[in-house]
């Protein structure tokens, strides 16, 4: 069976291992959000890449959902003592690695999908992680401040204020123009079925959606998605200062709707949220709580059954 997921970061990755458990033979990729990448440093830091690299690879700091286990912040201590200007940004020391190849294969010419695959040497994650596109696409978010409207990258508005300025806007830069990477869309039309994790429905789901392409090859294959939203609260992370930023509820009936018949074919809610309705989509009430890998499991293989695969 071939399973094709988008991916953003912690909540995705978390459900991708169960996706793994719940379908040890199925031949699985992951399209993953590039949105939220930012250069740092002359760096090149791919948040939610690493983070379903890391998770599936065995490596994640799994308090924290994002960054290596036994990582310590010592290089991040020293940019702070100088004051580094971005030095709310916690690099990670082992960390470091990953971006110093990434910048080194990136300057040598390769593209993002293959600086990935390279990578994905060492870590073994057990799926091909594609990019959503090599070309640069950065989400950026308008907030209000006192001193009136400002554009924040979207790493500087999630880390440093933690989504707590009011955003007007979310923009992904560059999407309009970008193209998928090589073997997304031909990933996506040989699919069995595609799900589409608990991740943010705005800045991870979302911003794959606006890579051309993308949207159309979804809606010719049988989609599932799971709510990221339980009980009118994300699970985890701010995606309801997304939701609203784009006017939509924080609800998992709201995010299903706004996803809508023509991309999913399916809805997975939580049975906090039973009622939901979604017109055009079947709806399924399961437990949502990824509290270990057994729940995960448990929501995968109840995302396979509902798309029949
Ligand atoms: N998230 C934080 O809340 N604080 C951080 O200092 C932080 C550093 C960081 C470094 C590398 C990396 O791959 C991810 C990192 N994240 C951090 C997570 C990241 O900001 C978000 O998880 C994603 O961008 C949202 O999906």
């Amino acid at each position: 069976m071939r399973i094709v997921a988008l991916a953003g970061g912690i909540g995705g990755a978390r459900f991708l291992r169960g996706v793994q458990a719940a379908a040890p033979d199925a031949e699985l990729t992951v399209v993953v959000n590039t949105g939220d990448d930012i250069t740092l440093y002359g760096l090149r830091i791919c948040p939610d890449l690493d983070t379903v690299m890391y998770t599936l690879g065995g490596a994640i700091d799994e308090q924290r959902g994002w960054g290596r286990q036994d990582e310590t912040f010592v290089a991040r201590g020293e940019l702070e003592a100088y004051d580094a200007p971005a030095a709310w940004f916690g690099l990670g020391d082992r960390d470091l690695a990953t971006h110093l190849v990434r910048r080194q294969m990136l300057d040598a010419g390769f593209p993002l999908s293959q600086v990935t695959a390279a990578l994905c040497v060492r870590w073994q994650p057990g799926a091909a992680l594609l990019p959503m596109s090599d070309d640069r696409v950065e989400t950026h978010v308008r907030v209000r401040t006192d001193s009136g409207e400002r554009v924040l990258h979207f790493q500087e508005w999630w880390v440093r204020h933690r989504a707590a300025l009011p955003a007007t806007a979310i923009v992904a830069v560059g999407a309009e123009s970008s193209a998928p990477a090589p073997g997304v869309l031909e990933a996506i039309a040989a699919a069995d079925v595609v799900l589409l994790p608990p991740s943010n429905p705005v800045v991870s789901i979302g911003t794959i959606l606006q890579v051309p392409g993308i949207a159309a090859a979804l809606a010719a294959r049988p989609v599932v998605g799971v709510s990221p939203i339980v009980g009118g609260a994300p699970v985890r992370g701010m995606a309801d200062a997304c939701l609203t930023a784009i006017g939509v509820e924080t609800s998992a009936e709201a995010v299903g709707r706004n996803y809508g018949p023509d991309l999913l074919d399916a809805w997975l809610v939580d049975t906090a949220d039973a009622g939901a309705t979604v017109p055009g989509v079947r709806v399924r009430a399961v437990p949502l709580l990824m509290s270990d890998l057994a729940a995960t499991t448990a929501m995968a293989r109840a995302a396979l059954e509902l798309a029949g695969a």
